[in-house]
């Protein structure tokens, strides 16, 4: 694998929506994302990931689209874009933007026009079919729930496809002069300076056609859209020619968020010459994962998590530079997901945060995991803005779960969770507005915020610091950006531990993933304890072992 510029950065993901209002509509904006660079800059952040801010009625929260050419007013203008794109340079920074191309939103141009001219140009951007006796042209199921065929406005027989919302009609891939129009799109706004972009869903883009049916998969007689994934051929094709048009003549910096990928492609995805640069490890979110619905899904374990993390690291090997994430702004809070239920705590968050930051590969921070946030608390299904939950939650009740159960769905897999504002201080709204935020503040901000954390050396803030600091320490930079990942202790129940091994160095990051202490094997002394997210003495690890307390994790150079 060729060396980049980009493998030992570290990358942060904003969800402006939710990050920092600058002038009290209590919506996060592009002006709080400016005076927040030099917050991010101390923290050791390189890359700056911003979910969409273009124009969009936010029925999927600006994952539709309705102008790809302009700021959504909402998050400022495309002169506050200009100004961060400037300032992020001037501090050694690099933004990307959200690529979203699978589908656009029904209010845009393109699609009102194909409203009234179905058989026209712009009804060839979409997937439009003409419908007899009803019979829908497949049987899939969104993603967001129901059937992925809407009535095309003002039709009667004509019916488009969303594999989302019907707020975000598929734009039709096969169509050369679509793809042009994305191609055009996607180079504008390199030549504006963005270093690149992470790429939306970008599996979906390629369907097995003609459309037909797959076996029913629930009661509804739909069926996931990944039945039919797994049967489409051919999305290299349109992958390999947007990145030959449009990231390779300007060296962007892309990070695909590819569900569904076949193994035997990872070579061409995040290979030397890749669709794209990397792309997100998500074995560990879509761990147990059930196609009836969250009700059906199966909690994941600290070993669960460790072998999923591995099983990555496996496949991957040396082909590329996969991106490792404990959460996003579609997952709960990692610390709320992968530490046992009670068991969140400083320590422990710090312990994860040292087993998935030091693994190989592209360290990503989501707004607030560098404070510790967690899941908050749901009361009502009124008060739950993300549509998925809200149709999760339907059909947890349509299967016959109660609606205290169903709501405690919401509560640990919800999409909201992330979404709750950044939580700066123990004031107003945590900080984050002077006015009434748009979506409620977690309780628990007056506990866990930035400025509590900022000046204290044992905060989660610091050790995340901490962390970046090691990882571009040049003593360790080598081992820890390039060293082979070898798993260490792999079926100890409760055990995460692996070495990074380079040419000379060999560095053992272990933890104990457990409240109850124990002690584990050493393969040869310590030589050097480089971390570790709790007091360990000299006399806790001789030349065969080290004691490690609950949740205890530790960097040893050995
Ligand atoms: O998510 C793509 C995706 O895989 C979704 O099916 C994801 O599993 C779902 O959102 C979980 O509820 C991307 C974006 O990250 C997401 O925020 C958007 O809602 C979606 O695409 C449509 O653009
Ligand atoms: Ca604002």
């Amino acid at each position: 694998m060729k060396k980049q510029w980009w493998h030992g950065k570290t990358a942060y993901q904003i969800y402006p929506k939710s990050f920092c209002d600058s002038n009290g509509d209590g919506i996060g904006d592009l002006q709080g994302i400016i005076s927040k660079l030099d917050y991010l800059k101390e923290l050791g952040a390189d890359i700056l990931w911003l979910s969409p801010i273009y124009v969009s009625p936010l029925a999927d929260q600006g994952y539709d689209i309705a102008d790809y050419y302009r700021i959504d007013p909402r998050f400022g203008t495309m002169e506050d874009m200009d100004e961060l794109i400037a300032e992020a340079k001037k501090r050694d920074m690099y933004i990307l933007m959200d690529l979203v191309v699978n589908h656009c939103s029904d209010e845009h141009e393109w699609f009102k026009k194909a409203c009234e001219d179905p058989d026209g140009k712009y009804g060839k951007y979409f997937y439009i079919e003409t419908v007899k006796d009803g019979k829908l042209p497949c049987n899939w199921r969104s993603y967001f729930g129901g059937p992925v065929w809407d009535r095309l406005p003002g039709h009667e027989d004509k019916y488009y496809l969303h594999v989302f919302h019907k707020k975000q009609p598929d734009l039709n891939w096969e169509n050369p002069e679509l793809r042009e129009e994305i191609y055009t799109m996607i180079n504008w706004w390199l030549d504006k300076g963005l270093a690149g972009f992470r790429i939306d869903a970008i599996i979906n883009i390629k369907k097995a056609l003609p459309f037909k049916d797959y076996p029913a998969d629930r009661e509804d007689g739909l069926t996931s859209v990944q039945n039919m994934l797994h049967e489409a051929k051919g999305v290299g094709e349109f992958l390999g020619e947007m990145r030959d048009r449009t990231f390779l003549p300007h060296n962007a910096f892309t990070v695909g968020e590819v569900f569904n990928e076949k193994e035997e492609e990872l070579p061409d995805f995040i290979g030397d010459n890749g669709y794209f640069s990397s792309m997100y490890d998500f074995e560990e979110n879509i761990f147990g994962r059930s196609h009836q619905g969250w009700h059906k899904d199966t909690p994941i374990t600290p070993d669960d998590y460790r072998n999923c993390v591995f099983r990555t690291q496996k496949k991957i090997g040396d082909i590329g530079f996969i991106s490792n994430i404990i959460e996003n702004h579609d997952e709960p809070r990692g610390v709320s997901r992968y530490i046992p239920e009670g068991d969140a705590d400083d320590a422990s968050k710090k312990m994860l945060a040292t087993l998935y930051f030091l693994v190989r590969g592209l360290p990503w921070i989501y707004q607030g995991q560098e404070i510790g946030m967690e899941n908050a608390p749901v009361r009502s299904i009124e008060e739950v803005d993300d549509i998925s939950s809200i149709d999760e939650y339907k059909v947890a009740l349509a299967a016959g779960v109660s609606e205290k159960e169903a709501l405690h769905l919401v509560e640990r897999y919800g999409r909201d969770n992330a979404r709750t504002p950044f939580q700066w201080n123990d004031g107003n709204a945590a900080g984050f507005t002077d006015g009434t935020p748009w979506i409620r503040v977690n309780p628990n901000y007056t506990a866990i915020n930035l400025e509590s954390q900022r000046h204290d050396p044992d905060s989660v803030y610091n050790y995340y610091r901490k962390l970046i600091i090691l990882r571009k320490n040049p003593l360790y930079s080598e081992t820890l950006i390039y060293g082979e990942l070898i798993p260490y202790l792999e079926n100890e129940h409760n055990v995460m531990a692996y070495f990074r091994r380079s040419p000379g160095q060999t560095i053992l990051v272990i933890a104990n993933f457990q409240k109850e202490r124990r002690t584990l094997p050493l393969p040869s002394p310590v030589k050097n304890v480089l971390l570790s997210n709790l007091p360990l003495e000299a006399a806790s690890y001789t030349g065969t072992a080290v004691s490690l307390e609950g949740y205890q994790a530790a960097v040893l150079e050995i």
